[in-house]
């Protein structure tokens, strides 16, 4: 496998929204290749001028794992070009076939650099706002493999995060919403999130000790999507809640 060269391709097919095909359909390679590509892939985004904020960690719930046929916890980078303010338009044209995902983000108190327990995980964090993901798989028809999704940084593209608020005690088990224009597309519970969203603080702690990725303070951590993903089209008014955390919306529209 030819790290820098596969690095290259999702690279691209991110930056000019063209799809490509799975790369272990013709190339396979272990999930250790995977995060190598993913690395080199941020370094390429890096060069570029991007500044790393934070992690993500991928199929934390079943609803995602069944959604997509993959059934173990991944994580990715994530950088300042993928925010999007809340409340504002979001240009598709950047996407190939975008999808979203409600979730709940962590802003990091204390720098981690080593793996939490699930009673230390609270006191490491700042804050917590209801969030979507969308999510963009540079892969044709949004098929992959873990390899190929893990090289692909777990689908990242872009971050929708709510007003931050200080309120973790509900957090457990919080009822999330995802409305399309007032419709509502996906129902579910924080509970869905590995049993308790803070125990993606937890993982979080561990994957980037063991990669020694550094998180320090002011690291979001996007803890994984309550419910699976919902296609996204030009001229929605989306909208995610939270029950007692709060909410983040969004429109979408096609530019020129
Ligand atoms: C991979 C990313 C999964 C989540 O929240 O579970 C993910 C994908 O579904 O394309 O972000
Ligand atoms: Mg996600």
């Amino acid at each position: 496998m030819n790290i820098a060269d596969a690095a290259r391709r999702v690279d691209d097919a991110a930056r000019n929204a063209m799809s490509i095909e799975q790369i272990s359909l013709t190339q396979p390679f272990s999930v250790r290749e995977a995060y190598e590509i993913q690395r080199a892939s941020i370094e390429r985004r890096r060069a570029r001028g991007e500044n790393l904020i934070g992690i993500k960690l991928g199929f934390t719930s079943r609803a995602k794992m069944i959604q997509m046929g993959v059934d173990s916890l991944i994580w990715g980078l994530l950088t300042d070009a993928m925010l999007e303010e809340d409340g504002a338009p979001v240009d598709l044209k950047r996407f190939i076939h975008p999808r979203v995902e409600p979730e709940v983000c962590f802003l990091t108190r204390r720098d981690i650099d080593r793996p939490l327990t699930a009673l230390e995980a609270s006191s490491y964090l700042e804050a917590v706002a209801p969030a979507m993901e969308i999510i963009d798989s540079r892969y044709e028809a949004f098929r992959f493999s873990l390899e190929d999704v893990i090289a692909d940084n777990c689908s990242s593209s872009g971050l929708v995060i709510g007003a931050w608020s200080n309120r973790f005690e509900g957090l457990r088990n919080a009822g999330v919403l995802m409305r399309f224009g007032g419709r509502n597309v996906q129902l579910g519970s924080t509970a869905a999130i590995l049993g308790n969203p803070l125990r993606s603080v937890v993982q979080a702690s561990r994957l980037a000790t063991q990669a020694e990725v550094a998180l320090p303070a002011g690291t979001l951590i996007m803890a994984g999507a309550a419910t699976a993903a919902q296609a996204l089209t030009p001229g929605l008014h989306v909208q995610c809640e939270v029950a007692g955390i709060g909410q983040a919306e969004f429109t979408t529209y096609l530019g020129a």
